[in-house]
């Protein structure tokens, strides 16, 4: 491509701290260098999990940043040394890494790459710089991926090939909210047939825990949530059942228990919030319930519980990315969906241009959206 090796100019959003609505800006892309890939984003999803950062709630993130996570793009140019992918190339941009050489990618049954930067949010590429600048300042990266630029840097281990037939405004979503549902059932969890289940949040990742749940088979799924509106997705999508905290004076666990003879096999929580994640584990069954916890709490937040709830055998896991091997499964799932093995397009309530993204932001925290794509 006529740009490769110079300096792209293009439009981002930059959060130049919390509690402020992401600024559109001009701003520098440098080439990647050696073991990176220069990225046209083409579309990229709202996800909480950037939100959080907005509102303050991961206080570590590092600013300025270009958030932005869950996305799909065209690869632009590749740096030294990088062998598998070439300019045009359809990718996936990867939040969490796969080096394939650390203790966790070693280990078939861990997903968490020692190369990721989730929760150290040291915001720079594996070389310990930023490609961004934004009016002479260097701007952070955010967990290896910032996707709500045109163009975007990533260290190799970072992004996956995907299928060449694939819709880029729909498979964005297999980079971060779908799969992290769909595989918190499947992987993590390992749902069996003729289960029952509670999913407490029905946002956008808690809608793929239930589609995960229903693919593994469950015969019955409760979905839990504040906001009811959010129910009759959840019924499409294969929730059996819907309640709501509000309208009962006891503890939901309670009625969960009596809805499901004791408690259900698998409880997920997709909040976020400690309370809920005790309520969960709470909800699931005394000697054979199993607990996944997929919200992201806030920074300072602590979970607290009777340990006799898992002395009696409880179970309490949880899963970042749904527990994928990043780099190798994202290329899967993207020809799964091409194969209808799942259906995720019902997630997407909401299309807007990349300028109108804190509209997106807006729309997911009145909890009118599931998920918006953004386009550029
Ligand atoms: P979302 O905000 O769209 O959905 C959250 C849902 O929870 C909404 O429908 C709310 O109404 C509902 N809710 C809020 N509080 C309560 C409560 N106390 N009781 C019952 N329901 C409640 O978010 P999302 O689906 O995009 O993400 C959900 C969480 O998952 C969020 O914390 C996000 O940061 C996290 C996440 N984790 C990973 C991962 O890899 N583990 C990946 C992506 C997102
Ligand atoms: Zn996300
Ligand atoms: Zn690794």
């Amino acid at each position: 491509m006529a740009t490769a090796g110079k300096v792209i100019k293009c439009k981002a959003a930059v959060c130049w701290g919390p509690k402020q609505p992401l600024s559109i800006e001009e701003i520098e892309v440098a080439p990647p260098k050696a073991h990176e890939v220069r990225i046209k984003i083409v579309a990229t999803g709202v996800c909480r999990s950037d939100d959080h950062v907005i509102s303050g709630a991961l206080s570590e993130v590092k600013f300025p940043v270009i958030l932005g996570h869950e996305a799909a793009g065209i690869v632009e140019s590749v740096g030294e040394g990088v062998t598998n992918l070439k300019p045009g190339d359809k990718v996936i941009p990867l939040f969490v890494p796969q080096c394939g050489k650390c203790r966790c990618c070693v280990n078939p049954h861990s997903n968490l790459c020692y190369k990721n930067d989730i929760g150290k949010y040291n915001g720079l590429l594996l070389d310990n710089t930023s490609r961004f600048t934004c009016k002479g300042k260097s701007i952070h990266n955010f967990i290896s991926t910032s996707t709500f630029t045109e163009y975007t840097v990533v260290d190799d281990i970072a992004v996956a090939k995907i299928h060449k037939d694939a819709p880029l405004d729909k498979v964005c979503l297999i980079g971060c909210g779908f799969s992290t549902g769909y595989g918190s059932a499947v992987n993590t969890a390992k749902v069996k047939p003729g289960s029952t289940c509670a999913v407490f949040g029905l946002g956008g990742v808690g809608l793929s825990v239930i589609i995960g749940c229903k693919v593994a088979g469950a015969s019955r799924i409760i979905g839990v949530d504040l906001n009811s509106d959010k129910f009759a997705k959840a019924k499409e999508l294969g929730a059996t059942e819907c309640i709501n905290p509000k309208d009962f004076n006891r503890p939901i666990h309670e009625v969960l228990a009596e809805m499901t003879d004791d408690g259900v096999d698998y409880a997920f929580e997709v909040i976020g919030n400690t309370g809920v994640m005790t309520s969960a584990l709470s909800s699931s069954h005394f000697g054979c319930g199993k607990t996944v916890i997929v919200g992201l709490a806030p920074s300072s937040a602590t979970m607290t519980f009777d340990p006799l709830l898992i002395l009696t055998g409880r179970v309490l896991t949880g899963a970042v990315f749904g527990g994928w091997k990043s780099k190798d499964d994202v290329p899967k799932l993207v020809s799964d969906y091409l194969d209808k093995k799942f259906e995720f397009d019902g997630l997407i309530t909401h299309k807007l241009p990349f300028e109108k993204i804190n509209e997106g932001f807006e729309l997911l925290r009145n909890g009118e959206s599931i998920r918006t794509v953004l386009s550029f």
